[in-house]
């Protein structure tokens, strides 16, 4: 069936259910950016022209929102607690909605056994039961329950599971023997998925794939009117919750801003004002969403803490017409050195408090300085001031551009039927590439055969050999590209290694995240034994890594320029 394009939203929120201060939250940002979501819809619509959409059964099953694991978000949805999940997925449900699949919503472990088709009250379901849907996002939460419940059909169907994971989950630490061997020790891990089966909420590891959310857009006259009706010297701080206001060292750079500006804070507070909150500060309690949209509007500056990491407010702010400023993290933070990364199954080093806005906006939008410098900070402050910009919104964080990659996604990508061509291994066959005309890295080949139906396609391919010590991830990015884990399949051959003219004494095949790659002082190259192990994360200095890089859209970093 010919998905279609739905513009009326109201079904959708009978199905989001209702009672829980978290559905409440989520159901008015629906109504809210409905109109933005349907012109949306129109916009891409145009776009994809005549192009076939299949129609999706899809069982969207919110964990953490479900009694049985603890659901302790909801009670803190007026209290200053989390809402960037709630945020991301109202948009999911919006944007599956709107490409007009058919969804099922379940908050609650009765339902999702309904919604199965498993008796409920028997623990798991010894038989295969035929599973209803084509696609099931969940979180951690919910996979652990369909693990439990789902008996031999979990094993089954896992390859239709999605799970929205906020911060990511790196290959090493995704497959479950060579995590336990190597002491990638995680409270999330292990679960052998295909690493793109993980979707993020920023696009920072490209092992997984980038889900995002949206934030509200601005018409041409609204950026116009936000522009001239800013207050230069008006700041708000970034963070409703008052433990976050605890941060040591905070009265010299918070005295240095209130030289330049008035200072407001949308913390939240019981009956007095909280204790942490400076008595400068101008606190107007946690504001509905819309109300700090407006707050946003009339203030210059929105300044960071240093927590919480990567959330959707800056570019909320950004988008407002607010210049950003955050902290640099020198050393970075990571879960090796800091509690709240403790435990999740990544290694990522997070240079600021918003590495998304530095590396992808950054100037004259975002501003990360040395707060425990304060000649930087102050010429921070004072530079901003004078300094104009306009509401910013990466295309990514529209409603199109959501739309966009999800259609590209859920038309595209395939866990269920084993991976193409170039099995790992010496005897691969030879790679399509050749070496390009400066001899800096390899090409896709003008008379290889395209393998059909592989998505990415694969002659955006580009393969660069990394300088020892750094990982994919960022050799990509140093040639303009980004590291893209589904062509490692393709890389993987001693063919590969003679094409790109690097010696190899000689030639293993092991189990290790970093593989292939090339090791200098026994001149000897290595082979990735476990397709899911190819990661563009992870670096060593004793390797010199064959990096799979590819190009991507303008605003749209999850998608190649033959993606669509
Ligand atoms: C992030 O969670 P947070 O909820 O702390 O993220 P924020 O960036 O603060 O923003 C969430 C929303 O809160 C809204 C604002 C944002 O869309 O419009 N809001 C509001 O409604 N009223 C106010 O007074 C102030 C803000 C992140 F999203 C999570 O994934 C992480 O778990 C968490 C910890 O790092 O940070």
């Amino acid at each position: 069936v010919q998905a279609v394009f739905r513009s009326n939203l109201s079904h959708l929120l009978d199905l989001m259910g209702s009672g829980k201060e978290s559905l409440i939250f989520m159901k008015k940002r629906t109504k809210r950016l409905t109109a933005q979501w349907v012109l949306a819809a129109q916009r891409l619509a145009q776009k994809l022209g005549a192009t076939w959409r299949d129609q999706k059964q899809i069982l969207v099953h919110i964990g953490f929102l479900t009694e049985e694991s603890g659901d302790v978000f909801s009670p803190r949805v007026l209290k200053g607690g989390p809402l960037g999940e709630m945020v991301q997925w109202a948009d999911i449900l919006a944007a599956l909605y709107v490409l007009g699949h058919g969804l099922r919503v379940t908050v609650s472990l009765k339902e999702l056994q309904s919604n199965l088709g498993v008796p409920p009250g028997r623990g798991s379901c010894p038989l295969t039961i035929p599973l209803p849907f084509d696609l099931i996002y969940t979180d951690y939460h919910g996979l652990q329950q369909m693990k439990q419940h789902m008996g031999l059909s979990f094993k089954k169907y896992r390859c239709r599971i999605r799970v929205i994971d906020t911060f990511g989950t790196e290959p090493a630490y995704n497959h479950e023997e060579y995590a336990t061997l190597h002491g990638y020790r995680t409270n999330w891990g292990y679960w052998n998925l295909n690493p793109k089966q993980f979707m993020t909420m920023f696009p920072h590891t490209p092992d997984n794939s980038f889900m995002g959310f949206v934030s509200e857009e601005l018409n041409e006259t609204e950026k116009q009117l936000i522009k001239g009706g800013k207050a230069s010297n008006m700041a708000v701080v970034y963070g409703k919750e008052a433990n976050i206001w605890k941060l040591q060292g905070k009265e010299k750079f918070l005295g240095i801003l209130n030289k330049y500006m008035e200072i407001h804070g949308t913390v939240y507070y019981e009956s007095q004002r909280p204790p942490e909150v400076p008595a400068f500060v101008k606190n107007h309690g946690l504001l509905p969403q819309p109300e700090f949209q407006q707050l946003l509007r009339k203030a210059k500056l929105f300044i960071g803490f240093g927590f919480p990491y990567e959330g959707p407010a800056p570019l909320e702010a950004i988008a407002n017409g607010c210049i950003f400023l955050q902290s640099r993290f020198s050393p970075p933070h990571s879960s090796l050195n800091h509690e709240f990364f403790r435990g999740k199954p990544t290694s990522r080093e997070v240079f600021s408090q918003h590495p998304y806005a530095e590396n992808f906006i950054g100037k004259p939008h975002v501003w990360t300085v040395d707060y425990n410098n304060s000649e930087e900070f102050e010429a921070a402050i004072k530079a901003i001031m004078t300094t104009q910009v306009d509401p910013y919104l990466p295309y990514e964080y529209t409603c199109e551009g959501m739309l966009e990659r999800i259609h590209a996604y859920i038309q595209h990508q395939d866990f269920c039927t084993s991976p193409g061509p170039a099995q790992p291994g010496a005897h691969a066959p030879q790679s399509p590439f050749v070496l390009a005309p400066n001899a800096t890295h390899l090409e896709w080949a003008q008379n290889a055969s395209l393998t059909l139906g592989a998505w990415p396609p694969v002659n955006s391919l580009r393969a660069w050999l990394a300088v020892p010590g750094r990982a994919c991830t960022d050799t990509c990015l140093d040639h303009g590209l980004i590291c893209e884990p589904s062509f490692f399949p393709f890389l993987n051959s001693q063919d590969a290694f003679l094409k790109l003219q690097v010696p190899c004494d000689s030639t293993e095949s092991e189990m290790n995240h970093l593989y292939p790659a090339f090791a200098q002082p026994g001149q000897e190259c290595y082979l990735q034994k476990e397709p899911l192990l190819f990661s563009c994360a992870g670096s060593n200095t004793k390797y010199r890594r064959l990096c799979p890089c590819r190009d991507f859209r303008k605003g749209q970093v999850a998608l190649c320029q033959g993606c669509l």
